[in-house]
């Protein structure tokens, strides 16, 4: 069952109901200010960090569900509505939802009036823009009263939650015409403000929640819009709100627009205050001013497009393939945007104040956004590497707003360093800019311990180098990708409570999967190395990778699949001799994209078992069998119950490295079924039991041994994102930038007859062609480049501003 359908012409997805699943989301913005909006106008909104600068608050797992939002509501007579459905859930004569790239627009229509609420931020500026069009449809004038609402956070979304002894006496705001200042806190250290206005004169406002929704009243049935009017309250504390309410009078068939705007002002310090308690209003005057009219409004909406238009054009599909086409154009780089810009922060599953920026979530976000702004990718290595530590390891994640790394998570994912080197490598590889490696940043946030980049670089790979275990492959710390996977968190007294010992204080559990991710990017060190002109260097790291390249071969290998690990007893994990979790997909998938076990046949052997043992309906799981019980020499893995989450659910993340593994041993229709059973447009049709966003990837489906088989959770945030992108874009379609430019070698489904691709790469446009008369899975058997024919594929280096014809045939 679908609940909505795609527009590809508008790269849409169109909701025609309001009772979806779960909430359909969408992010708005995607420089600093930033708002998430449900299909049903719920969601929040915060200004760079959704932990500390929080605008609007946000009630999670709430019931009833997401009422929380930008709530625009319509009084005609005795029926109050809302073009978005929520928190009236007044029943509307129609509804849609229309998420675009970084705007939503909700439709509604109730007794002669349509009502659409258009939602976004404009590019280069620190605000969400609300503008309702009201359109009367009858042939009688309309009476109508609109009130938009927004409950103000006091910043600190953590503090905001839970201390309220101190909070209820703190909130402050000011009030001007058609304009709300919520200044909580700018009286002490703070330089910030939130801003509420609206464009058209306003008839009355409240600013405290006691007095719009009323004290035991509530966003879904408002005192204030029942009554027809605010009362003009003034916050001293409690809860402070914006409300702002316009009588608007529509003749037969008129149209009106007004806009209600959100925005997030910050001054300098020195310039605090006008008068003492009054907030400097200059910087939000000038915003106001930059949304007065109809015409400005148009103009940045028309901007958004434009930008996203841009953005989109670095990497264009024409196949016959309609799905595959959407998402490659639109869907998966629009989440790799939203990925980078988040991390794994703010969703609604991720409640932005548990995690910031994830290391190896934001180096892996890399390689699917690299292509769409170079210039932020170089920026965000930049700052993570900031973070590692001397010795090579790092915090686990960074407070965005801070860049700092943060304390409460923790250091100990032996897997951290390498993705930073995958990170670095993948934008050398899109951008030729080898001045990155030259940047001196700090360790550990600190100033007076900066080296290069490249040294940064180099005490990642010797992390690894220097923490192999007994079987000569890489200690797994705390855990590696596989967060739950915590096989140093033992007791030696069963019974005893749950213990997670450093990596210093001596376990020797080992990853199979650091393995793999050491020779793939390992060699990928090794060419920097090579361009560097550092030729000791580079054969020194193709020797080490080489030593735990046969550790993965022995130690590492099953019989017929890789290995998982080595626990800290030196007992196996991932394998036949295991009672439950015999198998797992992770060192499969990342084994064979590093090319470990080709020449052997292990390589073949290991997907084959994956195909045999772990693939469903709805995608491969993690492991298999699941783990029925608690095993503590486990850790967290074994606590899911069976199907769910790390315990053989179906992780869409590592779905990806199994279809880029299949390409690398050339099986282009496998890759793509691979592709396919976990991609949103291919299973829209059964959004009724996935439930999530059927245009995003969620971070997981429930796996076969789970009650709620192919259940979808979390949304959106995922590294799913970003290795698909990178996995059809350059494993299956083969368009792969390298340090030396652009090649071609695609490994596609033998059904599909070709294909083109626009790439911008380096300032040059390549037209590329493929031809797949011949219907096979891979190989490429010539290429000519402007007409003529060129030896090998990979494309010479067009200067800047030129267009390249390339005719790549398949056979
Ligand atoms: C995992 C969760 C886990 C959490 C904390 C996440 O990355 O997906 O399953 O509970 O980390 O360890
Ligand atoms: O690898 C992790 C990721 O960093 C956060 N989400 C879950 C993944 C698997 O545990």
């Amino acid at each position: 069952m679908k609940f909505g359908h795609f527009d590809d012409a508008r790269k849409e997805y169109v909701i025609t109901t309001p009772r979806t699943p779960l909430p359909w989301i969408n992010y708005l913005g995607s420089e600093d200010f930033f708002s998430l909006v449900s299909n049903t106008a719920g969601g929040y909104s915060f200004y760079r960090d959704a932990r500390m600068r929080r605008l609007t608050r946000y009630r999670y797992n709430s019931s009833p569900l997401d009422m929380d939002g930008h709530h625009i509501y319509i009084k005609d007579g005795d029926t109050v509505w809302n073009p978005g459905w929520q928190p009236t859930k007044t029943e509307l004569d129609s509804y849609a939802c229309r998420h675009g790239l970084g705007y939503t627009i909700l439709e509604g229509e109730k007794n002669g009036v349509s009502a659409a609420q258009e939602l976004f931020v404009p590019t280069g500026d620190a605000c969400e823009l609300d503008r309702l069009t009201l359109k009367n449809k009858t042939n009688a004038t309309k009476e109508l009263d609109v009130f938009s609402y927004v409950e103000f956070c006091l910043w600190d979304a953590i503090d905001d939650s839970s201390n309220f002894q101190r909070n209820f006496s703190t909130g402050e705001v000011e009030v001007e015409p058609a304009i709300i200042y919520h200044k909580t806190e700018y009286r002490e250290r703070r330089n910030h403000y939130a801003v509420f206005w609206s464009n058209t004169p306003v008839t009355s406002f409240d600013t405290t929640r006691d007095a719009f929704c009323g004290v035991y009243g509530g966003p879904a049935d408002p005192q204030a819009v029942r009554a027809g009017h605010c009362s003009g309250s003034i916050a001293h504390g409690w809860a402070p709100v914006g409300a702002l309410h316009i009588h608007v009078t529509l003749a037969p068939g008129e149209e009106k627009k007004i806009l209600f705007g959100l925005g997030y002002i910050e001054n300098p310090q020195e310039e605090k205050f006008t008068a003492p308690g009054v907030i400097n209003k200059e910087r939000a005057h000038a915003m106001i001013a930059r949304y007065a009219t109809d015409a400005q409004v148009d103009a940045a909406r028309k901007a958004l497009a434009d930008h996203w238009e841009a953005l989109l054009s670095t990497y264009h599909l024409e196949s016959g393939e309609e799905k595959l086409n959407r998402m490659v154009n639109i869907w998966h780089q629009y989440q790799c945007m939203v990925t980078f810009n988040m991390s794994r922060s703010a969703s609604y599953f991720e409640s932005g104040t548990g995690r910031g920026m994830g290391f190896r979530d934001s180096c892996q976000d890399l390689l699917g956004f690299v292509h769409i702004i170079p210039s932020r990718a170089r920026e965000r290595i930049l700052d993570i590497a900031a973070t590692q530590f001397e010795d090579g390891s790092a915090y686990h994640q960074y407070q965005p707003l801070t860049k700092k790394g943060n304390r409460d998570i923790g250091t100990g994912f032996n897997d951290d360093p390498l993705w930073l080197i995958a990170g670095t490598a993948a934008y050398l590889r899109e951008t030729g800019d080898w001045s990155i490696l030259d940047e001196q940043v700090p360790f550990d946030n600190d100033a007076s311990k900066a080296q290069s980049l490249m040294e940064h670089l180099r005490r990642s790979f010797n992390f690894t180098v220097t923490h192999l275990g007994p079987h000569g492959l890489p200690l797994i710390g705390r855990a590696d990708w596989n967060d739950c996977l915590n096989l140093n968190c033992f007791s030696e007294h069963p019974g005893e409570s749950f213990q997670i010992t450093g990596p210093s204080e001596g376990p020797v559990a080992e990853s199979v999967f650091i393995a793999g991710m050491f020779v793939k990017y390992g060699h990928e060190y090794a060419e920097l190395c090579d361009h560097l002109n550092l030729a000791d260097e580079a054969a020194a790291a193709r020797k080490a990778v080489d030593g735990v390249e046969q550790a993965a071969l022995t130690s590492g290998w099953d019989g017929a699949w890789f290995r998982r690990a080595y626990d800290a007893f030196g007992k196996p994990v991932g394998s036949k001799e295991c009672t439950e979790g015999q198998i797992f997909i992770e060192p499969q998938g990342m084994c064979v994209m590093a090319g470990i076990g080709k020449e052997t046949g292990q390589a073949a052997q290991a997907l084959k078992s994956v195909e045999e043992r772990l693939d469903t309906k709805y995608g491969v799981v993690l492991h298999q069998p699941a783990y029925t019980s608690y095993q503590l020499n486990l850790g967290e893995i074994s606590s899911y119950p069976p199907g769910y989450k790390e315990n053989a659910g179906i992780f869409c993340h590592n779905n990806p490295w199994i279809s880029c593994a299949e390409a690398v041993l050339g099986h282009g229709d496998r890759a793509f079924e691979v592709y396919r059973k976990t991609c949103p447009a291919y299973i829209e049709d059964i959004s009724e039991i996935h439930r999530t966003e059927p245009y995003v990837y969620s971070q997981m489906v429930a796996g076969k041994d789970a009650p709620t088989f192919g259940e979808a959770k979390n949304s959106w945030l995922t590294g799913t994102a970003a290795w698909t992108f990178f996995n059809v874009s350059q494993y299956i379609l083969g368009i792969q930038p390298t340090l030396d430019g652009l090649k071609v070698d695609p490994c596609i489904p033998h059904t599909l007859g070709g294909f083109t691709v626009t790439r911008r790469y380096r300032g040059a446009t390549y037209h590329i062609a493929v031809d797949n008369t011949a219907a096979v899975q891979y190989g490429v058997k010539s290429v000519a480049v402007d007409g003529k024919p060129i030896e090998g594929s990979l494309l010479p280096l067009a200067p800047e501003g030129a267009v390249v014809e390339v005719q790549v045939t398949m056979g």
